[in-house]
């Protein structure tokens, strides 16, 4: 098992994904996700300048290894590029080995937990009408768990709304769908607190009202309160029982999420930016969260979650991974192995991939009543069509960002 090619391949079926793909001498095919949303070229540059060469000649079944050789053999640490490059060759590896033991990945984290994932989905809209339509939609579609975003009287623009963004190609429309955002300059969207803090709490008591008490529903802070309007956040939205609010501040500043514990029992979930679990030490040993919100392609892979997910399990912490789109179906794969194996598992994020991208990256998952399961192909169970890939070449494209009224750029 010597790795005889480490190709990168980038393909931009609905946005931009960049993949990994491992060959082995004896003919066995690995790959992993290395997606860092707008800034994909500098992960491209990092495998294929100074990680691909150190791969060639390398035994691939020595994960664990490799893992530690690029982490500390590169000396500078930690990081999304550094962490997204080592995340895909972590994952190609698995896929390797899975491949090589003729089982799925999840059988070599040591066998399922539970028969399937529960996921959740992202129902959003500027008024109520159009948010109990997206929610009842998404109920539909097999959804059990949604997750909720709003639009703000007075506000233009704003984080998570789907009519914001264009159709896929299969008849739905993504807030985040990159081709509405293709250009040279990231779109401009607006901000204000306070109109939001007032605001979200009359969002969810209707849709509590509409919806019963049973429907597990979630909402994502985007990193924009201060840590004393985080805690008034959570507090406010006490009473509508959320099953979490994700990076309602900024995670840098970590110990201000100890005034929002002080004040509320919202569930939080944290770290989707976070790429090590360094960065999750303090939090996790503190409990000052409740889910861990890491992409396996942006924290180092499927071996550096799976000991993440291990230290937070102590504390009686779950997993609640990131499901994007810009998590491509490589990441998705690699995440639902994960979550199905470990016991802690909380929620798995899935925002669905669109049509094209579905048919680049041929998948053999399941999404049945509201679970998911990674399919029992052995690997991680993605075949990349290269030809497919080839037809969508990469396209420059940022993430928005946001302006107060008086123009000073805000947390997005
Ligand atoms: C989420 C996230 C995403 C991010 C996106 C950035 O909870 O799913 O916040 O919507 O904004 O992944 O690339
Ligand atoms: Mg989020």
């Amino acid at each position: 098992m010597i790795i005889d090619k480490a190709e990168v391949i980038v393909t931009s079926p609905d946005r931009n994904f960049v993949t990994l793909r491992i060959t082995t001498d004896d003919g066995l095919v690995g790959i992993g996700d290395a997606t860092l949303n707008g800034r994909e070229l500098a992960v491209v540059a990092y495998l294929q300048e100074h990680v691909a060469p150190l791969l060639l000649g390398a035994d691939a079944s020595r994960i664990e290894d490799m893992w530690q050789f690029l982490y500390r053999g590169a000396y500078w640490r930690r990081g999304p590029v550094t962490m997204a490059a080592i995340a895909a060759v972590d994952m190609a590896l698995w896929d390797i080995k899975g491949k090589a033991a003729g089982m799925p990945v999840y059988q070599l984290l040591g066998g399922a937990s539970r028969d399937g994932l529960m996921a959740y989905g992202h129902a959003s809209g500027k008024e109520l009408p159009e948010i109990f339509d997206s929610i009842r939609a998404h109920q539909e579609k097999g959804f059990r768990s949604i997750r909720v975003q709003t639009g703000v009287p007075g506000l233009k623009a704003i984080y998570g709304i789907a009519s914001q963004g264009a159709d896929v190609g299969d008849g739905s429309v993504r807030y985040d769908h990159e081709p509405a955002r293709r250009g040279a300059r990231p779109t401009q969207e607006d901000w204000d607190t306070r109109a939001y803090l007032r605001h979200i709490p009359t969002v969810f008591e209707a849709v509590r009202n509409e919806f019963g008490p049973e429907l597990p529903l979630l909402h994502d802070g985007h990193h924009r309160m201060t840590p004393l309007q985080a805690a008034k956040l959570a507090k406010s939205l006490e009473p509508y029982d959320l099953f979490w609010l994700e990076d309602c501040t900024p995670a840098e500043n970590q110990e201000a999420l100890k005034l929002v514990r002080q004040a509320s029992t919202t569930p939080l979930a944290i770290g989707e930016i976070f790429n090590t679990y360094w960065d999750y030490k303090d939090i996790i040993a503190n409990q000052l969260i409740d889910y861990v919100r890491s992409a396996v392609t942006h924290t180092g892979g499927i071996s550096h979650m799976k000991k993440l997910m291990d230290y937070a399990a102590m504390f009686q912490i779950k997993s609640g991974f990131h499901g994007p789109t810009d998590v491509s179906p490589v990441g998705m794969a690699a995440a639902m192995h994960l979550g199905l194996a470990i016991h802690n598992f909380g929620i798995q994020e899935y925002m669905q991939h669109g049509e094209r991208t579905n048919q680049v990256f041929r998948q053999t998952f399941t999404w049945n009543d509201g679970y998911l399961h990674p399919g029992d192909e052995p690997g991680l169970g993605v075949t990349l069509d290269v030809d497919e890939a080839g037809k969508y070449p990469y396209e420059q494209a940022y993430l928005p960002f946001n302006r107060l009224a008086d123009g000073t750029v805000h947390d997005w």
